[in-house]
């Protein structure tokens, strides 16, 4: 006998929304917190956990398993075979190899290279449809990468880029004005990491742009105040991983924003590594850095056309030509 007893016209309707299924590659600390903030926000029917390593994944899907009775309803499987991210809507990477003592950031990103080339190719032949999102370091280099042996179109492939340093500096300036980090509008864009650009220019608070209101109530321009505060953005993930080893609460609730952006079409602007050939004065190369962009279900949608001063459109031309050079180096 049926544990349940069925009602005849109780099947769904055919106008059910359809079933959502997001793939994470790599259970370390930073694809867990996505999973599992993914998970509590109610953004997937199905998370496809994909890792090397046949132990660490099978612990990480049971420890969440066990925690159903107390989340929305969400179907979780774990698998070291691609064939298993089948029809995934939304593919988020975040394996990475870690760097050896003593080794240059080029030679862990030529490791991470040929990690991708066992990881990309299979993600886009079992979901040829889906959207390509890129956390592993470094992200613009890497979403380039992924980009190419995806053969997807350009606006399919995205990297987290600098939404997460955009989101440490919406903090410190709150922190700073002590105002809510929700009513802070501020981009960091460019490489995520060492050359990332503050856009001061453009930053606002509830409406009201900081810097020209800070002139016309005649408080004296904090330069060294505001520099201060990009350095903090640039040093805090090395701050965290100094005291902590890693980092994985901010990148999960950062990705999981995305994600929700994407799969229900929420076309917010985000700042986001993409293609950025072609937008404001970037001509160098096919370089992916973060620009502000316009997210939905098909993927980039657009970019907005921020004002930049001569100095900020300098600082972004840089940051180009800092990824190119190391790009070049790569032979992809
Ligand atoms: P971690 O804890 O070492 O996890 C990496 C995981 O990748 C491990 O579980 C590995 O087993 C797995 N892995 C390695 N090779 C493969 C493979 N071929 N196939 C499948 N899985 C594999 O690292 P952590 O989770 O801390 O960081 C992951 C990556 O995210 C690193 O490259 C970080 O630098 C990067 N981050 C990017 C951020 C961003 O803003 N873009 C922010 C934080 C971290």
């Amino acid at each position: 006998k049926a544990f349940f007893t069925h009602i005849s016209g109780g099947e769904p309707p055919s106008t059910t929304k359809r079933h959502t299924k997001i793939t994470v590659v790599g259970v370390g600390n930073v694809g867990m917190a996505i999973a599992q903030t993914i998970l509590t926000q109610d953004l997937a029917d199905e998370i496809t956990l994909v890792d090397a390593k046949e132990d660490k994944l099978r612990g990480e899907v049971l420890d969440l398993q066990h925690a159903a009775a107390f989340l929305p309803r969400t179907k979780l499987n774990a698998s070291l075979d691609y064939a298993d991210t089948a029809h995934s809507d939304l593919c988020i990477v975040t394996a990475g190899a870690r760097q050896n003592p003593g080794e240059s950031r080029l030679n862990l990103l030529q490791r991470n290279v040929a990690l991708f080339k066992h990881i990309v190719p299979p993600l886009a032949k079992y979901s040829p449809d889906s959207i390509i999102l890129v956390v592993s370091n470094p992200v613009d280099i890497l979403t380039y990468v992924a980009w190419r042996l995806s053969g997807f179109p350009v606006n399919r492939v995205i990297g987290s880029g600098t939404n997460l340093d955009s989101s440490r500096f919406r903090f410190l300036i709150a922190d700073h004005l002590d105002v809510n980090a929700q009513d802070v509008q501020a981009y960091i864009v460019g490489e995520h990491g060492d050359s990332s650009v503050a856009l001061w220019s453009s930053i606002s608070v509830g409406g009201v742009p900081v810097l020209s209101f800070l002139k016309r109530q005649q408080i004296a321009y904090e330069k060294e105040t505001l520099e201060n505060i990009h350095k903090e953005v640039v040093q805090g993930a090395y701050e965290v991983i100094r005291l902590k080893g890693y980092t994985s609460w901010a990148i999960g609730y950062s990705v999981a924003s995305l994600a929700r952006t994407i799969l229900r079409d929420q076309r917010r602007i985000h700042p986001v590594s993409i293609l950025a050939k072609g937008f404001y004065g970037i001509d160098g190369g096919e370089v992916f850095l973060s620009l502000p962009a316009q997210l939905g279900r098909a993927g980039v949608l657009g970019v907005t056309n921020v004002h930049l001063t001569d100095e900020e459109a300098q600082r972004l031309k840089n940051s180009a030509n800092t990824i190119l050079e190391v790009q070049s180096q790569l032979g992809v």
